[in-house]
């Protein structure tokens, strides 16, 4: 028994700089990974080994070598110009750095708040791998527990990494694993998967109810107090080898009330808070997992969403971002939480992922008032029988009026889109690609199709007679009547190398690709600007054959970023 109250809280394991997850073909193919300029090429033979594809995945536009075969995201670019041409991962004493893993996530904020207002003494670790010294520490400190959210891992194998890093110093502490992802790990008899299983050792406990933290503090209450712990309901732990299991009623958080005393763990936000404004999508997307999630469409009061905004203002924070699977979902709700907004004169920066259909001309200009800045929009082809095929429930006309309707009302659009959906030609991509070029948008990313377990084209893989090459990772190499993933990969080079002028951002996500930015008084123009640099460092790299040419024009677009970074933050000047 410990004394301790104090609870380490982990929700990550990433490197500073915006990266891959090179664990698996997978993480570079799917999450986002090999977006960052990676994309398959066709072996001469037709055929794509493992072997083959790893050894091709890698290229110079990825980790080029005048960047000392680093990588190359836009931070990593960035942080490389502003320190001399010196490729610097983490934010050390003596770094410019732009750290975009310095704003900590909404979950661990959650889970700090709670603990506090538990009366426990919570430390937010937050993420493993640049603070693995700290946790250490702290870990030698006897601390009651370490909560592990699943939030941000896609399977079993990272928590599984981080608590072997826990055991290594500790063998005794108790390990929680808890979140609404895990719940998604379910097997119908309400019993955790094997993998999951296999994380809890005789010290561990898993939380199986959403959000749970109630249960959570009833559970650290009684391990401090030395007692039972498997007589919290809605818990798994090992006993004598075995997963046991305590079934139990599930509560529901109140979702009106239910938001961090931001005024209190203000110094622990980074500056940027994470706001939930709906849980769940009603929209059933063919290839998007969010339906699978089981989570029921539940929408915030406008007052209880201004009560937050509230808390956050007093707090001093002035950016945020909804967090939402997508933001408000009706063009009134939007206009009205808007109105909101404006009525407070809040004056956040913020930004928001929604779908097309939410965006009018009335809502558009109260959004640009209420200083939302930057809008992720779903586009995902600019075929029209492509959204029909996904169930995207848009149009490409319909997108594009979103498109003018946002540009009008100076909110930038980042789009995003897939190649490769089943039904995907090389006409339907030709069109994409001059939709593209034909609209307004600034922003963009392009994603390689993926079958992702828990979307609906999973279960249609018959009807659309799928099938999967590639060993152990043809879940990611799949082939359709029409279409394969080399063919997709090999397109989406050539997709990056015409879109005219909208720039390339990826970064996981907008959130990450901006805030780094705004907090330091860019404005999201100087975004655009520092990505349109990139971008065409990208397609000089990929695109232009004569060496000589490629290196004049790489020396001549580097001077310019870094002549831009000179200048400094828009805000600054004024
Ligand atoms: C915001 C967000 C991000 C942001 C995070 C920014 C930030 N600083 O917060 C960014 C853009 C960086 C991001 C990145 C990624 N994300 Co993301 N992201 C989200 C998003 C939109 C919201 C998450 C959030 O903040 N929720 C609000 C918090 C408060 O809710 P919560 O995490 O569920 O936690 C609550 C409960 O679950 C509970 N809880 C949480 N942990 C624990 C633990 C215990 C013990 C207990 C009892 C309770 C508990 O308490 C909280 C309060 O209610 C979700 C989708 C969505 N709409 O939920 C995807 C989502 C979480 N992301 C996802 C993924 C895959 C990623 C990436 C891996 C993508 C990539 N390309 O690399 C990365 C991983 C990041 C990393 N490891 O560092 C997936 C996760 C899928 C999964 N787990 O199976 C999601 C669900 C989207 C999806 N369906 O694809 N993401
Ligand atoms: S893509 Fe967006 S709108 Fe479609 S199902 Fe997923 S979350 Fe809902």
């Amino acid at each position: 028994m410990t004394t301790s109250r104090d609870v380490i809280i982990l929700c990550r394991d990433r490197r500073p700089t915006v990266g891959v997850d090179r664990r698996t073909i997978e993480g570079l193919l799917v999450w986002g990974s090999h977006l960052k300029n990676r994309w398959l090429v066709r072996d001469p033979s037709g055929s794509a080994s493992t072997a083959r594809i790893k050894s091709k995945i890698e290229n110079n536009v990825t980790r080029p070598e005048w960047m000392g075969g680093n990588r190359f995201g836009l931070f990593d670019l960035l942080n490389y110009l502003l320190n001399d041409r010196r490729y610097v991962h983490e934010p050390g004493s003596d770094a410019r750095f732009f750290d975009p893993l310095g704003i900590p996530t909404g979950t661990s904020i959650h889970l700090y708040d709670h603990l506090r207002k538990g009366g426990f003494n919570p430390i937010n670790v937050e993420n493993l791998a640049p603070n693995r010294r700290e946790m250490e520490k702290h870990l030698r400190g006897d601390p009651l527990a370490v909560v592990i959210s699943a939030t941000f891992f896609i399977d079993a194998g990272p928590m599984a990494r981080i608590i072997g890093a826990i055991r290594a110093v500790n063998r005794e502490v108790p390990v929680i694993i808890g979140g609404s992802a895990l719940l998604t790990r379910l097997t119908p008899e309400r019993r955790l998967t094997a993998d999951y299983e296999d994380l809890l050792d005789e010290r561990g406990f898993a939380i199986l109810e959403d959000p749970g933290l109630e249960r959570l503090n009833a559970l650290l209450d009684i391990l401090a107090a030395g007692g039972d712990p498997g007589a919290v309901p809605n818990t798994a732990r090992r006993e004598g080898g075995r997963v046991a299991y305590n079934p139990g009623p599930c509560g529901e958080a109140d979702v009106e009330t239910t938001f961090p005393d931001w005024p209190a763990v203000a110094d622990i936000t980074g500056g940027v808070a994470f706001v939930r404004a709906s849980q769940g999508c009603a929209f059933r997307c063919k290839f998007c997992t969010f339906p699978s999630a089981n989570v029921k469409p539940r929408h915030r009061s406008t007052e209880s969403i201004r009560r937050e905004l509230r808390a956050v203002h007093d707090a001093g924070i002035r950016h945020f971002s909804f967090t939402d699977d997508h933001f408000s979902v009706s063009p009134r709700r939007v206009e009205e939480i808007c109105r909101m907004m404006i009525e407070e004169r809040f004056g956040f920066t913020w930004y928001a992922g929604i779908r097309a259909s939410s965006i009018t001309a009335e809502n558009a200009a109260l959004l640009e008032e209420a200083g939302c800045k930057v809008l992720s929009v779903g586009l995902e082809s600019g075929d029209d029988r492509m959204l029909k095929l996904m169930n995207k429930g848009t149009t490409a006309a319909g997108n594009m009026r979103c498109l003018e309707i946002l540009d009008r009302h100076r909110i930038l659009a980042h789009g995003s889109f897939i190649i490769g959906f089943p039904g995907e030609t090389v006409e339907s991509v030709e069109r994409t690609v001059r939709w593209i070029n034909d609209s307004p948008l600034k922003l963009y990313k392009v994603w390689l199709f993926y079958l992702l377990p828990g979307s609906i084209i999973h279960d249609e893989q018959e009807k659309h007679d799928i099938t999967f090459f590639g060993g152990s990772y043809g879940h990611c190499l799949w082939r359709t009547p029409t279409f394969d993933a080399l063919q997709g990969s090999e397109l989406l080079k050539d997709v990056i190398l015409r879109v005219e002028r909208a720039a390339l951002l990826y970064n996981y996500s907008p959130m990450y690709g901006f805030f780094p930015f705004f907090l330091r008084g860019y404005s999201a123009e100087q975004v655009v600007d520092f990505c349109r640099l990139r971008t065409a460092l990208v397609k000089n790299e990929l695109g232009t054959r004569s060496p000589f040419r490629r290196l004049g024009r790489r020396r001549s677009l580097l001077r310019r970023l870094e002549g831009m970074l000179a200048e400094g933050p828009a805000e600054a000047g004024r």
